[in-house]
C-alpha cells in the first residue's frame, strides 16, 4: 500500500462578504435600500428577504432576480437595465461611505489569522464576487494601507464572466498565485462559495455568517463560527494557523472538480 504524501497548506484564499466582515448585513443591505429610495424604485428588502436573495451572487444579478420574482412589471420599463446599473452604482457608493464611517468591521479573529499567516509565510489571496471598489474600501478602512502587502492576488466580480457558484474566480486566483488547488484552502461563508471552491478542487473552511448559519455545508473540511472561537475548544481559543494546517492535512480535496475552460490540470483527490 502506498500512502499519499501529506498535503501542505501553502495559501489561504479569502472570500470577502460574510467572511472577512458581516458586510452583507452591515453594508450592502442598508446601501441597497437607500439606493432604491434615491432611484425611485419602490423596493424595500428586509433581513429575511435579503437572506433569500443572497442565493444569487452579484448585486446587479440579485436585483434583476428580485424584479423577476417580485416586481415583474418593472421589467417592462424601457430603461430597466439602466436603472439597475444606476442603482448599483449608487449602492456601491453608499456602501463605501458606510465602510469609511466604520460601520463595517472585520469579523472577530479575521485579522489575527491574516497576520499569523503572513508571519508564517503562508501566502494569501482574495477571491470574491463583489465589486473591486467595495473590496478596496473595506480593506483600506480595516487593514489600512499595508493590505496590498498581505494579499498577493485580488480577484473580484469584474474579473470573471460567471460569478460564484461558478469556480472561475478561484481558477483565476490559482493562476495568479501559480499554485495548484491542492496547495490552498478557501475560507468561505456561503453555500455558493463552498460550491465554487469545491468545483475548483479546493478544500474549504466555512466560517458561518449571519445569513447562512445552519445551511448545508457538506463537503467543507470544517464549519466554525467566528474565527476567534473554536467551538470545540471553548471561548477565547481562536482558530489558529496550526489548527488549519491540521485540518487541511487530515482532509482530502473535493472529488467533484469542474475543469476550467482552459485545459488546466487539476487533480481531484484519489
Ligand atoms: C458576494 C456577493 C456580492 C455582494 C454585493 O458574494 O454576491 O454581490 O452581495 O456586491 P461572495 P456587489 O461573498 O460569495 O463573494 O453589489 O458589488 O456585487
Ligand atoms: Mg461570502
Amino acid at each position: 500500500m502506498t500512502l499519499a504524501p501529506m498535503a501542505t497548506l501553502r495559501a489561504l484564499i479569502w472570500d470577502v462578504d460574510g467572511t472577512l466582515a458581516e458586510s452583507e448585513r452591515d453594508g450592502h443591505l442598508p446601501a441597497f435600500n437607500e439606493a432604491f429610495r434615491r432611484t425611485g424604485l419602490n423596493w424595500q428588502w428586509d433581513d429575511a428577504m435579503y437572506g433569500e436573495l443572497l442565493a444569487v451572487t452579484g448585486g446587479v444579478d440579485r436585483m434583476r432576480s428580485y424584479a423577476k420574482r417580485f416586481d415583474p412589471q418593472s421589467l417592462t420599463h424601457p430603461d430597466f437595465e439602466d436603472v439597475l446599473r444606476d442603482t448599483h452604482r449608487i449602492k456601491n457608493r453608499l456602501y463605501g461611505m458606510r465602510v469609511n464611517e466604520g460601520r463595517v468591521g472585520l469579523r472577530p479573529g479575521v485579522q489575527a489569522l491574516i497576520e499569523e499567516a503572513a508571519r508564517a509565510g503562508v501566502r494569501q489571496a482574495i477571491a470574491t464576487t463583489t465589486s473591486r471598489a467595495n473590496v478596496h474600501a473595506l480593506l483600506d478602512a480595516t487593514l489600512g494601507e499595508r493590505w496590498p502587502t498581505l494579499f498577493e492576488a485580488l480577484v473580484c466580480g469584474e474579473d470573471v464572466d460567471a460569478k460564484k457558484p461558478d469556480p472561475s474566480v478561484f481558477h483565476l486566483t490559482l493562476d495568479r498565485l501559480d499554485l495548484q488547488a491542492d496547495d490552498c484552502l478557501a475560507i468561505e461563508d456561503s453555500p455558493n462559495g463552498l460550491a465554487a471552491a469545491s468545483a475548483a478542487g479546493l478544500r474549504c473552511l466555512i466560517t458561518e455568517s449571519e445569513y447562512f448559519r445552519g445551511a448545508d455545508f457538506t463537503g467543507s473540511i470544517r464549519v466554525v463560527g467566528d474565527l476567534d472561537t473554536d467551538k470545540n475548544k471553548g471561548a477565547g481559543d481562536r482558530i489558529t494557523l496550526a489548527r488549519l494546517r491540521e485540518w487541511f492535512a487530515d482532509s482530502r480535496p473535493p472529488r467533484e472538480v469542474a475543469l476550467p475552460a482552459r485545459n488546466r490540470e487539476i487533480r481531484p483527490g484519489a
